[in-house]
């Protein structure tokens, strides 16, 4: 059974990627059983205190997979996991895929708005969360959450569970009867960073993200000896797979799980762990490359500090390798599929400059003008791909499906991309209406929508502002009804309206007008200029 709603690849393009051996029929489940053989007793993950072993991994993971079962947690269902940079992610995640169940992938740091979002559109039948973290207390989330969505039976909290579900209290000593699986079905949502309205949900299969950890490793050369350390939140799809935790575990490595990015936390951790390598976003790399200046943390372990999710400036990137005495890879990734790397070897004139090249052969690109004709090698245009681990269609969506894929199956990325003739790609812009604020994508149109709710808001746009630290951040511009003394009040709004954190927009200029497009549309571009040039004052 695969899930409904899921577009997936035409017949000969599946039969193709089984041929040439992208696809090998492997599960996440079989990756584990394998491991907790092959590993036994070599650590898979420790969060600088608790150490797991391979095998240890495999028996929580199937004790788990019984305790849902006997919730009532069957193949198909979709589960909303919101943990943090926690050993217990890995128990759930695995257990849900042992079960063939459906992680939906949500941050720590989504909110009653997008958490509503995922449940209600998934129909999840589970919400699975910390009790607190970070200071917010998930239960209460969770309860507004399950007064308004039907389909949530569980709510399941690691920690102080109180009324609900104790994930501690589902680990159950008893076999587990494993239902078939195949590697060609869903093994997860992934979340896109939205550029129409809210998030749209990514269906992944076993056999294509499994594809993208191997040809990840072999890039990234990974092995048992590996040591990565997870700073970013691990259910992005960067430090995920890129080759992220996943990569690790399809290795036999070892994972290490910091809370946060601060270098208060992380170097101590490399110089304890022995970590070999790290994936960062710019705005962090940047903190990291401040505080190496004046730290003593014996950092030589590492080897490999990768960079991605948002433009990373030359400038910065050529401090990287002489301030931490390792190499820099840059990583230009979606979580619908593409992952572009710098390779270890090349030239830093590549490493510095480039956003990378497809990480496989079988990886098709295009980069076409607004006609959808190729352009010249050198000139900008839109990136389009096809390939063995990139999606066919968003989750339950034809009409953005429609939009978002070409009529022969390629993803429109949305990023406006020029490609030297060795096939390096640099980012050079956006032709989606989002914000990449330091990484964190933020869609235009769900602000928009959010503030379009206040009951002084005529119009609204939202728009990117320059930032040096976060290379962007987000600006709404707003037309009111009647003037208004509080300016902050509409971020408040947001906030009650339960927007993530990152999502309020950094600054609201209210203005009397938009300036339009011939078409009559609000000219985003010129609003920009207008919040670039205000802030150069
Ligand atoms: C990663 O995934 P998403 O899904 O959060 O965001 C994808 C978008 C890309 O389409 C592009 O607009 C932007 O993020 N982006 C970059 C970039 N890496 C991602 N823009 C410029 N330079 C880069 N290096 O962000 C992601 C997924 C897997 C690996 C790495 C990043």
């Amino acid at each position: 059974m695969v899930l409904d709603g899921c577009p997936t690849w035409p017949e000969e393009y599946a039969a193709y990627y089984r041929e040439e051996g992208c696809w090998e029929g492997k599960t996440f489940g079989d990756l584990l059983a394998e491991n907790a053989k092959k590993y036994e007793n070599r650590i898979a993950m420790t969060d600088g205190e608790v150490e797991v072993s391979y095998s240890e991994f495999n028996k929580k993971v199937n004790q788990l997979a019984v305790g849902f079962q006997k919730l009532g947690i069957q193949k198909g269902d979709r589960v909303v996991v919101q943990l943090p940079n926690q050993i217990a992610f890995f128990d759930v995640v695995f257990a849900l895929f042992r079960l063939g169940a459906i992680p939906v992938y949500a941050l720590p740091a989504h909110r009653y708005s997008e958490i509503h979002y995922f449940c209600e559109f998934a129909e999840a039948k589970a919400y699975i969360i910390p009790d607190t973290y970070g200071g917010f207390n998930y239960t209460l989330l969770a309860s507004e959450v399950q007064k308004s969505v039907n389909s949530l039976e569980h709510i399941i909290v690691h920690g102080e569970a109180n009324k609900y579900t104790s994930l501690f209290d589902l680990y159950l000593q008893a076999d587990f009867k494993e239902p078939e699986i195949k590697a060609s079905e869903i093994a997860f949502l992934q979340l896109s960073g939205g550029s129409t309205g809210l998030s749209k949900l990514i269906p992944r299969t076993h056999d294509d993200y499994m594809y993208s950890l191997r040809v990840s490793n072999q890039i990234c050369r990974i092995t048992k000896n590996s040591v990565y350390l997870a700073v970013l939140p691990i259910a992005h799809n960067f430090p995920m797979s890129s080759p992220g935790v996943l990569g690790i575990l399809y290795a036999g490595g070892k994972i290490v799980l910091a809370s946060g990015s601060s270098p208060d936390e992380a170097f101590p951790l490399i110089q304890k762990e022995q970590v070999t390598i790290t994936a960062l976003v710019p705005p962090i790399a940047l903190i990291w490359l401040e505080a190496i200046k004046n730290r003593r943390d014996d950092l030589s372990s590492l080897q490999v500090i990768q960079v991605g999710g948002a433009k990373f400036s030359a400038e910065v990137a050529q401090r990287i390798q002489p301030s931490f005495g390792c190499k820099l890879q840059q990583v230009f990734g979606m979580a619908e599929g593409l992952v572009n790397y710098t390779r270890l070897d090349d030239p830093d004139e590549i490493i510095i400059h480039t956003q990378g090249k497809p990480m496989s052969p079988y990886d098709e690109i295009k980069i076409v003008n607004e006609d959808d004709n190729l352009v010249a090698t050198g000139e900008v245009g839109e990136l389009l791909t096809r390939g063995p681990y990139t999606i066919c269609g968003y989750y339950n969506a034809p009409a953005h499906n429609r939009k978002a894929f070409t009529s022969d199956g390629f993803y429109r990325t949305g990023d406006l991309v020029s490609v030297n003739e060795h096939g390096y790609i640099t980012v050079e812009g956006r032709d989606k209406d989002q914000i990449n604020r330091g990484g964190e994508k933020i869609a235009a149109e769900e602000v928009e929508n959010h503030l379009l709710a206040h009951s002084n808001v005529f119009d609204v746009a939202v728009v990117a502002m320059p930032d040096k630290f976060l290379g962007e951040r987000s600006c709404a511009f707003i037309i009111l009804h009647s003037a208004s003394d509080h300016p902050g009040e509409f971020k408040q709004f947001l906030r009650e309206r339960g927007l993530a954190a990152y999502k309020i927009p950094d600054r609201v200029e209210i203005v009397e007008t938009f300036p339009k497009t011939p078409f009559g549309k609000v000219n985003k571009k010129t609003l920009r200029q207008k919040i670039d040039q205000k802030l150069k004052i």
